[in-house]
């Protein structure tokens, strides 16, 4: 049998406060596209690093070393503003503040990541948080969204902790469920 793997990645949840204050300005949103796979808000994060399969054995390693990161990364300032789409298919917000330290964050995890021997594929860091999918039918929701947020600026927050999270594995026509496996608070 294949060993057992993780699918996990790395990332920053605004505070709840924040969350509720975009959840509240997507209301319209959420009444107009009832079809649109929104995400859980519980579930609401900006990824830093995507890790895919995760060995078992490289999870004690990882811990340490975020530990060790988040440990030595001062606390950034940011807020979630304005919103965009990919291809008409991903509803996202925008993050602004402090993007050059986001962006500094994000480089130096991924290097531990790499440093860890952990093969990973990662896509260029585009900082967003994704609110929504569409379905294969529903091609109008998704820019509708995006639309709606272009005006939405929230309070901007110091980002308390870094996250590692589990993706289900699963996948249909449900949103991916995340779960916390570990967090670390930011130093203040
Ligand atoms: P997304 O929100 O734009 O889909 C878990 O899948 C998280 O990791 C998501 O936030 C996802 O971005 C992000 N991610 C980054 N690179 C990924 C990749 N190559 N495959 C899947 N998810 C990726």
């Amino acid at each position: 049998p294949a060993p057992p793997t993780l699918r996990a990645f790395v990332a920053l949840a605004p505070p709840d406060e924040a969350k509720d204050e975009l959840a509240r300005a997507l209301r319209p949103a959420y009444a107009a596209h009832p079809r649109l796979r929104w995400n859980r808000i519980e579930d609401w994060h900006i990824t830093l690093a995507f890790l895919g399969e995760v060995p078992a054995t490289a999870v004690p390693p990882l811990h340490a070393a975020l530990a060790d990161r988040a440990a030595g990364q001062p606390a950034l300032r940011l807020g979630l503003q304005g919103g965009g789409h990919f291809d008409g298919r991903l509803l996202w917000s925008g993050v602004g503040g402090d993007l050059d330290g986001l962006h500094r964050l994000a480089a130096e995890v991924r290097a531990l990541v790499r440093a860890l021997g952990l093969d990973y594929r990662d896509r260029p860091l585009h900082p967003h948080l994704t609110l929504a999918r569409a379905r294969r039918d529903d091609p109008t929701g998704v820019p509708a969204g995006a639309a709606a947020l272009t005006a939405f600026t929230g309070r901007p927050w110091w980002t308390p902790r870094l996250h590692l999270v589990g993706s289900s594995a699963l996948r249909g026509p449900e949103p991916l469920r995340y779960r916390d496996l570990a967090s670390w608070p930011l130093a203040v």
